[in-house]
């Protein structure tokens, strides 16, 4: 667990200016976005990170190599296997291409593609070189049981702990709800034990931050909502045994 987590905050500090500060956003569709999405994929990341930038939830459909669930449905839906894609139902708008899935969601749910996004392979570069510490994780289906009702995942993308949990969910081809949770205020960016010990509890602006800590009274990420079980997890480690209990084949 010691390896896991550490090759995952080598990733985190690749990264270290994305998929972690968002904006309060007033402009959030209707209707959830869906990603059809490999985890570890470098491309997918960056839909990813905007996500979390622009503060948006989706619906992730994980398509993990040689996986069933998902990539034969996204090759009958798009022509091809090619991660990410995009659905808008709001627009109804589908997509390949990161860096114009990156664009239109900046475009479309923002005001316009921010500077440090312009750049394009220059991101890309950047994801691939994050994607490299965890190999081959969040990259093949182990398939699990796939839920009735949908889970939710309350996590930002840069999220050294939130990312172990999301590949996990990706290997089993279990389809989620990412709710997006980043940061916009300077205190949420000290680690909840000093937060507790200090005893701050910052006033989020977001909303799925707000709900997170209306529901359990405390504020870490991640958090595995399962409707099935009425469960609510934090602790990576607790979510990762939880998930193999109870979905594993
Ligand atoms: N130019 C594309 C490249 C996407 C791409 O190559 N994705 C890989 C996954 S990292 C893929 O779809 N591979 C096919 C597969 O996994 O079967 C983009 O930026 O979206």
């Amino acid at each position: 667990m010691l390896l896991n987590t550490t090759t995952s905050l080598i990733s985190t500090l690749i990264r270290p200016t994305n998929g972690i500060q968002s904006r309060v956003n007033t402009d959030k569709p209707a209707k959830l976005l869906q990603l059809y999405d490999i985890e570890n994929c470098p491309y997918c990341r960056l839909v990813r990170e905007a996500l979390t930038e622009l503060d948006l939830d989706a619906l992730i459909l994980p398509c993990p190599k040689n996986g069933a669930r998902f990539r034969p449905e996204l090759v009958e839906r798009g022509g091809k296997a090619q991660f990410p894609y995009l659905v808008d139902p709001n627009t109804g708008v589908e997509m390949y291409e990161s860096l114009d899935i990156v664009t239109y969601l900046f475009d479309t749910y923002g005001s316009g593609l921010p500077l440090k996004w312009k750049p394009g392979r220059l991101q890309t570069l950047g994801s691939m070189l994050a994607s490299a510490p965890r190999l081959h994780r969040g990259m093949r289906a182990r398939p699990g049981k796939e839920p009735a009702e949908l889970l939710e995942l309350y996590s930002f993308e840069s999220s050294p702990y939130a990312r172990l949990v999301r590949e996990k969910l990706c290997e089993m081809e279990i389809p989620y709800i990412v709710r997006n949770c980043g940061r916009t205020l300077a205190s949420e960016w000290l680690f909840p034990p000093v937060r507790s010990a200090l005893d701050i509890t910052p006033k989020s602006e977001l909303d799925n931050r707000r709900h997170l800590l209306a529901r359990e009274g405390k504020l870490s990420i991640p958090y595995l909502f399962d409707p099935n079980t009425d469960q609510g997890l934090f602790e990576s480690a607790d979510i990762l045994d939880y998930l193999d209990q109870h979905y594993g084949s």
